[in-house]
């Protein structure tokens, strides 16, 4: 029978020892639970890294067994590779220039010859278990090389490739001193899904300017092959934040927090760390709204999350510093004795905090510099139950596409930030009932369950259509 592979950098789910026994737990992200129906089912199986370096043979092994029980199968990956593919590759070249931040790249040659020799890694993982007949699914910027590697030794399989994060235009890609190499990688694929028609866009762009080949609408010719380039926005679990908004355990957490924050306005943002999000340009919007607005004081608070990543980096680090340093400048600022304005957070929280958080909120500010799409946008209207609530989003965040019912505005302008706040601030309810519904009925019908079924059905016709075209 035929399976379908999954193959991300990480597997979804978190190990853990516990006297000496393996524990796993399932990963609760948005992706995890998209692809949960899929490589759950039958012998379909999902290929990735586990997450942590593990160098013991036998552990190895022992770690193979237990994960194999939930359809997962690791690439382990030394020390080494982790920190010249991942952190390296990965995180100091793909990674700023997909997002724009091309100063922040960091050619290194040895960087790329480790992101080839993961991608061998992952093609020899696929290989292994790969048969005729089975789809195989790639997941992200960490494996551009790996669909072509993969076409090279299975000519005829069912390929597909998705990129979670922007594809920048031509004039930013062009800097990567790779970037033929890259984009070959990519065209291994029969079908690359993309989050907007922008990024989409862009990548046509590049595959015709560096590699001059014909483009017709979202159709590429590679030699002999047709490859499909496609706009699938991906969704999340909309259900699950409906639902965890009116469960008892989350409704006590809106009950306690809202005694906490009594008669103060809740605006609300989540983030991983990272310099795409644009934390501190948020934070200089929110100084100015303060500045513009002294009736705010004592009547308005921002709950700022940021969950640690990557802060390893020294880029991380240091913006980690300078988010401290700007947080505690304006508290200081414009903090009575009993009321702050900020209540920054810097760690992780489990859902159902999060969930009351998005149930608390009047306001949600999303304005990252780029993004691929920004679940956190999506979560925040999928939970409001009640239709009321105000989203402000980034015109950068690929959400922004969708959710035009959100106040829209420019990340780099502090003045747009701190006025939309203000909006939001002042918007009658009725008004808020008419976007917020609008935004729920587009984050329920585009859920992370109509993302993977559109993926997969489309990669099925790619494949028919230029089956059926070799039969002629
Ligand atoms: C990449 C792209 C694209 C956050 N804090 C906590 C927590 N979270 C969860 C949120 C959300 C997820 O993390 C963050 O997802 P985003 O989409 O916002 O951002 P990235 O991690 O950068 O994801 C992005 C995405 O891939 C999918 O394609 O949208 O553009 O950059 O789900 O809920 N979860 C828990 N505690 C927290 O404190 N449990």
């Amino acid at each position: 029978m035929r399976k379908t592979i999954i193959v991300s950098n990480r597997l979804p789910v978190k190990i853990t020892r516990k006297n000496g026994e393996i524990v796993l737990t399932p990963s609760e992200g948005g992706l995890a639970t998209g692809l949960g129906s899929v490589y759950r089912e039958g012998n379909n199986v999902w290929i990735g890294w586990p997450g942590q370096e593990v160098t013991d043979v036998m552990e190895q092994t022992e770690l193979k067994t237990e994960l194999a029980k939930l359809n997962l199968l690791p690439v382990y990956l030394t020390a080494e590779e982790i920190n010249q593919f991942y952190e390296g590759f990965s995180n100091e070249i793909l990674w700023p220039i997909f997002h724009y931040m091309s100063t922040y790249a960091r050619y290194e040659q040895s960087y790329w010859d480790f992101y080839i020799r993961v991608n061998e890694k992952f093609k020899e993982a696929i290989l292994a278990v790969a048969e005729p007949g089975d789809v195989i699914w790639v997941q992200d910027y960490q494996l551009l090389l790996l669909p072509g590697m993969l076409r090279a030794d299975l000519p005829d399989a069912s390929i597909g490739f998705f990129q979670h994060i922007p594809f920048p235009s031509y004039e930013l890609f062009r800097l990567i001193p790779w970037r033929v190499e890259l984009l070959n990688g990519i065209l291994g694929a029969d079908l690359i899904g993309f989050h907007t028609f922008d990024d989409a866009r862009h990548f046509i762009g590049s595959c015709v300017r560096l590699l001059a080949y014909h483009a017709s609408a979202n159709t590429i010719t590679v030699n002999d092959r047709s490859v499909m380039v496609e706009t699938f926005p991906m969704g999340i679990d909309n259900r699950k934040f409906e639902s965890l908004s009116s469960t008892a355990g989350v409704q006590n957490q809106v009950q306690v927090l809202a005694k906490r924050f009594q008669d103060i306005r809740i605006i609300l943002s989540i983030d991983r760390l990272d310099y795409s999000k644009g934390i501190l340009q948020r934070l200089q919007g929110f100084d100015l709204f303060l500045q513009n607005n002294p009736w705010a004081i004592e009547k308005v608070g921002l709950a700022m999350i940021i969950v640690p990543s990557r802060d390893t980096v020294p880029r991380y680090k240091e913006l980690r510093d300078q988010i401290d340093q700007l947080v505690g400048n304006i508290n200081a600022r414009y903090r009575t004795m009993g009321w702050s304005p900020i209540h920054y957070f810097y760690r992780s929280f489990p859902l159902e905090i999060l969930a009351a958080l998005y149930n608390l909120a009047d306001i949600c500010l999303v304005t990252p510099m780029r993004d691929g799409m920004n679940l956190v946008a999506k979560e925040y209207v999928a939970s409001r139950i009640h239709n009321n609530g105000v989203l402000i989003l980034s015109e950068m965040a690929g959400a922004s596409k969708e959710l035009i019912d959100a106040i829209v505005v420019n990340p780099n302008d502090a003045n747009a930030i701190a006025a939309a706040i203000d909006e939001a601030l002042e918007m009658s309810l009725p008004e808020q009932q008419h976007r917020m519904k609008s935004m729920r009925q587009i984050v329920a019908k585009f859920n992370v369950h109509h993302w993977v079924k559109l993926f997969m059905a489309t990669l099925d016709d790619v494949k028919k259509t230029q089956q059926s075209m070799l039969a002629r």
